[in-house]
């Protein structure tokens, strides 16, 4: 269905009907093929158009977005060549389930036979993280796929599909005249779980079961409705919120949280498996003989299914044990990982959302249990050099929250564009730079694999000392001031002001890395 207008481009016809659809940003890095979108951008005052210097910015921000804001962002690229800049930002957010839309500018479509030299294989690419894609749009369909794309975004898929829709538009449809713009269709609803998935759930919950929770029922609503599953006692809660405890990273850890689970309950969850597969570790982990219960799979509305199965326990609305605030110790001196942790978990401002990435940082998750109220958003897919991008489009969706960013020094190069969108924007984002100057997690996992000690050549590929890179300098070269932190104490203080300040703040955070002694407990025996 759509409604007359006065004639104007696909493009404007495009941008016009994303924005009656609620899609008001756009992270841009165009180029010629972009440019009826780049007029049309300009010609739609709804939308707000945030330009990103790399591909991978673009996506991160718009899964940032789309995290904190459950609406879609667009990203705006420039042919195959920008698309595949932004794959492992999009490979994160489609792990998230974050819904995007895409926008990617293509050859006019009777250009494409002459292989001109910009041209690729786009749709090819779009299939690796993308939920619904369309090329073929002309002038008159624009709009209309343009609406398609955001029920697309919205509609939740099973599996790990995620929610991203990409629109390759061709010039001549982005530059042919229509008189129309598209209505957007409904919103998509999940459907609701049988009650014979809620019943199968209660008669699983007992004291020898785990539930795992994914997806929308890490949400809030999701938070409470567990809570009132658990016994209290087995709840650890941010202040005033109640909180589950995440699954470990590595195999052994997990089996050990596994080991006497007899039943599995599943909420928007599937079951656990190892990051990668080793030699002397399973890949799937859950113990023999254990049941697994599907209570909702994640395109299910898995709130409503623990609201379900919480209401057939006759569990109280107002049982979650609720954490308080609490101040935790700083070891003063030499600042490290667990120091920084405490002081994050100290300073963070209420409602206060934190982007993590690679590096020590992701240890604060435990701690911020504990903080103020806040937000984390994890590294969903493990394609680092996420977490810049994603406090970009955080602190665009939530102006008026800090945003945190946590990084390691090797992630954080990935991507590191960020901060010039920051300064730009002037966005309230605190950037913590964990500076081992290596890839430290490459160098344990290498130890956990029991390979041979490796000597210079091997070792040279985990280090990032020579030449060391200057975080105060880079950054400030971007327009982001920053200063280094070696103690507890400089790091306190830099962390408190960079909150009480306007505007971007990068810390060089000097944390040397854990000690191979202390980790030793992390690798099996056989394997040491
Ligand atoms: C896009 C992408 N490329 C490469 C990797 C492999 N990788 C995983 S962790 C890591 C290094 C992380 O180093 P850093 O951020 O400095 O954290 P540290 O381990 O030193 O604490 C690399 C290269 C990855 N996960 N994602
Ligand atoms: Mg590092």
């Amino acid at each position: 269905m759509t409604t007359k207008s006065l004639a104007i481009t696909g493009a404007e016809s495009l941008l016009r009907t994303l924005a009656k659809a609620g899609v008001d940003v756009c992270f841009a890095n165009p180029g010629t093929t972009e440019m009826h979108l780049v007029h049309a951008v300009d010609a739609v005052p709804e939308m707000r158009s945030v330009l990103c210097l790399f591909e991978g910015i673009c996506a991160g921000a718009a899964d940032g977005f789309g995290r904190m804001t459950h609406r879609p962002a667009t990203t705006l690229v420039h042919l195959g060549a920008g698309l595949g800049n932004g794959i492992a930002n999009l490979h994160n957010a489609r792990r998230a389930r974050t819904p995007i839309i895409n926008l990617v500018g293509n050859h006019a479509s009777y250009h494409l036979q002459y292989d001109a030299p910009l041209t690729s294989d786009i749709e090819t690419l779009a299939r690796n993280f993308s939920c619904w894609y369309k090329s073929d749009s002309t002038p008159e369909t624009l709009a209309g796929d343009g609406a398609n794309a955001v029920t697309a975004a919205l509609k939740a898929t099973p599996d790990s599909k995620g929610q991203i829709a990409t629109l390759i538009v061709s010039t001549d449809a982005a530059w042919g005249e229509v008189t129309s713009v598209a209505v957007p269709n409904p919103v998509p609803c999940r459907p609701v779980v049988t009650s014979g998935a809620v019943d199968k759930a209660v008669q699983s919950l007992d004291a020898d079961s785990l539930l795992i929770i994914d997806g929308p029922g890490m949400s809030q609503s999701g938070h409470v409705a567990a809570a009132r599953i658990f016994s209290p006692a087995r709840v650890d809660a941010g202040a005033g919120y109640s909180c589950i405890k995440r699954i470990p990273y590595f195999p052994e850890q997990i089996q050990h949280v596994m080991s006497k689970v007899k039943k599995l309950v599943l909420a928007g969850a599937v079951p656990p498996v190892s990051f990668f597969a080793y030699p002397h570790a399973p890949s799937y982990l859950v113990p023999d003989g254990c049941e697994v219960v599907t209570l909702a799979r994640v395109e299910e509305d898995v709130v409503g299914a623990l609201v379900a199965v919480a209401d057939a326990l006759n569990a109280p609305a107002d049982c979650a044990q609720k954490n308080s605030q609490r101040q935790h110790k700083v070891a003063s001196g030499k600042l490290s990982a667990a120091s920084a942790a405490a002081i994050i978990a100290n300073r963070v401002p209420e409602g206060c959302i934190i982007a993590a990435d690679s590096g020590s940082g992701s240890i604060a998750f435990d701690t911020v249990q504990t903080a103020l109220p806040n937000t984390w958003l994890s590294l969903t897919g493990g394609a680092i050099g996420q977490g810049g991008p994603t406090a970009i489009g955080a602190a665009i969706a939530c102006p008026d929250r800090p945003v945190l960013s946590l990084q390691g020094d090797g992630g954080a190069m990935y991507t590191n564009q960020a901060f010039w969108t920051q300064a730009r924007e002037g966005l309230n984002v605190t950037t913590v730079i964990y500076s081992n100057r290596e890839y430290w997690i490459l160098d344990f996992e290498y130890l956990r694999l029991g390979l041979p000690a490796l000597s210079r050549q091997g070792l040279s590929l985990f280090s990032l000392d020579k030449p060391p890179i200057d975080w105060v300098e880079l950054a400030h070269s971007m327009g982001v001031p920053g200063c280094r932190a070696g103690t507890a104490e400089e790091f306190d203080s830099a962390l408190s002001k960079s909150f009480t300040e306007p505007g971007p703040f990068l810390i060089e955070a000097q944390v040397p890395s854990p000690k191979r002694e202390d980790l030793a407990r992390l690798i099996p025996k056989r394997q040491r």
